[in-house]
């Protein structure tokens, strides 16, 4: 299916009002542990669902506010997370994004991330590069781990996974020069891509965190996979690991080690 970027931009940036809606976004249910609902996540995520089922008629979609709903991966599907980032929109952290990927043929083939309170919209098409806000995007050409910058994300909901993890970000610590922490994996991806970081890692993403943002770092020139180099399958939850390529290996041992 051919996708018209211009368009589906528009009605991403159509959502804005709801991000900017702080009745909606202190309306707060608890899902689980650290993992939060709000009423701007539900209303971004119908209106963005209804407006590409008129454009697109036919598609699937994955939404994280349908909790993982029957699709089928053979056929292409829009995935999105309607708010990427919905802890820091509560504590207006001034952080959050729309994350829309467009999968098809087991791959995202379009990708947009757009965080409304900078007005960065970061986008992607494969094969035709990553840009954002029009100019295109590339990853930094960093060699070295010890010269890098890694953002790290802390699975706040798997506490059982913190002895794990902070382990991994010690070792990485130690090796970088030194980490991030956001709160938003897509942005954290866009990040990667824009060369305002030089890698990213956090365990056990779903497909809605990570989809959009996997395209926009590849297109930009780097590298995502899972913990063991293998690459995304993105009909499950994945552990992600994103870098300009240039440190991968190295950060992937410093992260097995
Ligand atoms: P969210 O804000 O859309 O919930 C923070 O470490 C990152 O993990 C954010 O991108 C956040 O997305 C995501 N996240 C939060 N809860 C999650 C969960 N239960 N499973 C997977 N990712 C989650
Ligand atoms: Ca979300």
């Amino acid at each position: 299916m051919d996708i018209c970027m211009e368009q589906v931009i528009d009605m991403v940036h159509s959502v804005k009002p709801f991000f900017m809606d702080n009745a909606m976004s202190r309306d707060v249910t608890v899902k689980g542990l650290a993992d939060f609902v709000t009423k701007a996540d539900t209303s971004v995520q119908s209106r963005l669902f209804s407006e590409l089922s008129k454009h697109y008629p036919g598609i699937q979609f994955m939404g994280e506010e349908d909790h993982m709903q029957a699709v089928d991966f053979s056929r292409p599907m829009w995935i999105l997370d309607p708010i990427d980032g919905t802890t820091n929109l509560i504590y207006s952290y001034c952080h959050s994004a729309v994350s829309l990927g467009y999968y098809e043929n087991k791959a995202i083939s379009a990708a947009v991330i757009y965080n409304p309170f900078t007005e960065e919209t970061f986008y992607a098409v494969r094969g035709q590069g990553a840009f954002l806000n029009g100019r295109r995007i590339r990853v930094t050409q960093k060699t070295a781990l010890k010269d890098s910058l890694i953002a790290i994300g802390t699975s706040p909901y798997d506490k059982e996974m913190a002895e794990d993890n902070f382990h991994i970000f010690k070792e990485v610590f130690k090796h970088s020069l030194d980490i991030r922490r956001s709160g938003s994996a897509a942005l954290d991806l866009a990040y990667v891509a824009s060369g305002r970081v030089d890698g990213f890692l956090e365990r056990n993403l779903k497909p809605w965190d990570y989809s959009a943002g996997a395209l926009l770092v590849e297109e930009a020139g780097g590298q995502v996979t899972n913990y063991s180099l293998s690459p995304l399958d993105y009909s499950k939850n994945q552990d992600i690991l994103a870098s300009n390529r240039e440190i991968h290996r190295e950060l992937q041992k410093v992260v097995m080690s």
